[in-house]
C-alpha cells in the first residue's frame, strides 16, 4: 500500500504556509472546499498566460491548444470514474448544477403526477431542494430514509420505502454534516431491483473514495471540482448514456446546437448536447490537473492516512470535556462535527480562529440532520490528507481554551 509522504505533500499546497492572526494555519474545512496542489494553480495560469481562447470554436493554434486541453480532462474524468465512454461525462459548474440537470432534464420529462422520487434525512439541501421543486411542479411525492443516532441510515427503511412507485433514488454517498458513507453499491442494486434509477451526490466521496461508476452501475453521479483539489466553479455529472441520448437538453445556447433555424433546431451530440454556452475553460483543465494530482497520491494512500487521522481526531476530541461527536457511524471519513454543550458553535468557530484555526460552524446546508439531533448548528473539523496530528492537538488546545472562557 503506497503511504503519504505529508511533508512532500504540504510544500505542494501553498496556502497552506499562510498565517492567520499571525499563526500558523490549520485548515479544516475541506468538506466546504479543498486547497489547490500547486500543479493544479499552474494548469489554470499557464491557460490564461499563453493560450487563452474558447474551445470547439475556433481554428487557430490557441483555440486547438485550450479544446485538446479541455476535451482532455473528459478524458481523465472517465478514466477517473471507469465510465464506459467520454460521451458520459458532462462538464457543469458542480454538484448542485449537475444535480438540477438531472431533476429538470430527466425528472421534468420522465416523471408524472404519483412517481415517488427516495431520498435521505441526511442530504445536503442541493440534493432536497431541486426534488422538492419537482414534486411541486409535477404532482410526485418526495420521501425520505431516516438516520438512526449515530447518523447511519435505517436500512430497512430504505426496504420499506422503496416501491414500485420508486422512480428515482437520490442519495448522499458521503454524509458532508455527518461523515457517514452509506452502502450506495447496495442501495443502488435495490433500486434496480424495484425498477427505479439512482443518483449519486458524490461531492464528499470524490475527494476521499476511488469511484467506478461501472461497479457501482449507478445511473447518475455528480460533484464539484473544488472538493477533489480542483477550482471552484466546476463539476461533473455522470450519467449513462442511454440516459443522456433520451434526455431534453437542460439549458439552450452556443455550443449545444447541430443546426438553428427559426423554425427549428437540432442538437448537437454528446456531450456537447448539455454543455451550452462558453464553459469554464481554465477550471476544466485546472480539474484535470486535480485528477492527475490525486491519482499521483493514490487512494489507497488518502484513504489509509485519513482513517488513522479519523482514530485519531476521535479519541482526541472527544476527550476535551463535555464535546460530544455528532455523527459516530462506523463507516465514516475524516468528518468531525461535535457540540460542546452550553458554547454557540459561532463563538467556537470565532475563538479558535483566534488560534489559526479554520472549521465550519452552522448547519452545513443539511438543516434536517441538525433538527434530528435537536441542534441548531454543529461546529465541523473536517480533515485531508494534508493534515497532520500536531494539527488536531492545536485544535484541542484551543477547544479546552474555549472551555476555559465559557465555564
Ligand atoms: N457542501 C460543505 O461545507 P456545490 O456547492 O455544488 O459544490 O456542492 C453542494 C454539495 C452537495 N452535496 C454534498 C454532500 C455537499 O457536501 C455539498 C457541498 C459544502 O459541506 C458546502 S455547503
Amino acid at each position: 500500500m503506497n503511504t503519504i509522504d505529508n511533508e512532500k505533500i504540504r510544500r505542494d499546497f501553498p496556502n497552506l504556509r499562510v498565517k492567520v492572526r499571525g499563526k500558523p494555519l490549520v485548515y479544516f474545512d475541506n468538506a466546504a472546499t479543498t486547497f489547490k496542489p500547486r500543479p493544479v494553480i499552474e494548469a489554470m495560469t499557464g491557460y490564461y498566460q499563453e493560450y487563452t481562447s474558447n474551445v470547439h470554436r475556433g481554428i487557430h493554434d490557441l483555440s486547438e491548444k485550450a479544446t485538446a486541453a479541455y476535451e482532455g480532462t473528459r478524458g481523465k474524468v472517465r478514466e477517473f470514474l471507469n465510465a464506459r465512454d467520454a460521451r458520459e461525462i458532462i462538464f457543469t459548474r458542480g454538484t448542485t448544477e449537475s444535480i438540477n440537470l438531472v431533476a429538470y432534464s430527466y425528472g421534468r420529462h420522465f416523471l408524472t403526477s404519483g412517481d415517488e422520487v427516495l431520498i435521505s434525512e441526511m442530504e445536503h439541501h442541493s440534493n432536497i431542494v431541486p426534488w422538492q421543486m419537482l414534486c411541486e411542479e409535477k404532482g410526485c411525492v418526495l420521501k425520505v430514509i431516516p438516520f438512526n443516532d449515530q447518523g447511519e441510515l435505517i436500512y430497512s427503511e430504505f426496504e420499506r420505502l422503496l416501491t414500485a412507485k420508486t422512480k428515482l433514488l437520490s442519495i448522499v454517498y458521503i454524509s458532508n454534516s455527518l461523515g457517514t458513507i452509506n452502502p450506495v453499491k447496495k442501495m443502488i442494486q435495490a433500486a434496480h431491483g424495484s425498477g427505479a434509477l439512482v443518483l449519486v451526490d458524490a461531492a464528499q466521496a470524490v475527494g476521499h473514495r476511488a469511484i467506478d461508476v461501472q461497479a457501482l452501475d449507478c445511473d447518475f453521479l455528480a460533484f464539484s471540482g473544488h472538493k477533489l483539489f480542483g477550482p471552484t466553479g466546476t463539476g461533473v455529472l455522470y450519467a449513462k448514456e442511454k440516459l443522456l441520448e433520451a434526455m431534453p437538453p437542460f439549458h439552450g445556447g452556443g455550443d449545444m446546437i447541430s443546426s438553428v433555424t427559426f423554425e427549428k433546431t437540432t442538437y448537437a451530440a454528446l456531450p456537447y448536447k448539455f454543455e451550452a454556452g462558453t464553459p469554464h475553460v481554465a477550471g476544466v483543465i485546472g480539474l484535470g490537473a486535480a485528477v492527475d494530482y490525486v491519482l499521483s497520491v493514490g487512494f489507497d494512500a488518502i484513504e489509509g492516512y485519513e482513517q488513522k487521522l479519523l482514530e485519531y481526531g476521535t479519541k482526541a476530541l472527544t476527550a476535551v470535556p463535555g464535546l460530544k461527536l455528532v455523527g459516530t457511524a462506523k463507516e465514516k471519513v475524516s468528518i468531525l462535527s461535535f457540540i460542546l454543550p452550553g458554547v454557540h458553535p459561532h463563538d467556537i468557530g470565532t475563538l479558535v480562529n483566534d488560534e489559526g484555526i479554520a472549521i465550519r460552524t452552522g448547519h452545513h446546508c443539511t438543516q434536517p440532520v441538525m433538527r434530528h439531533f435537536g441542534v441548531p448548528a454543529t461546529s465541523r473539523a473536517s480533515l485531508a490528507f494534508y493534515n497532520t496530528e500536531e494539527e488536531i492537538d492545536a485544535l484541542v488546545k484551543a477547544l479546552r481554551k474555549v472551555r476555559e472562557v465559557f465555564s
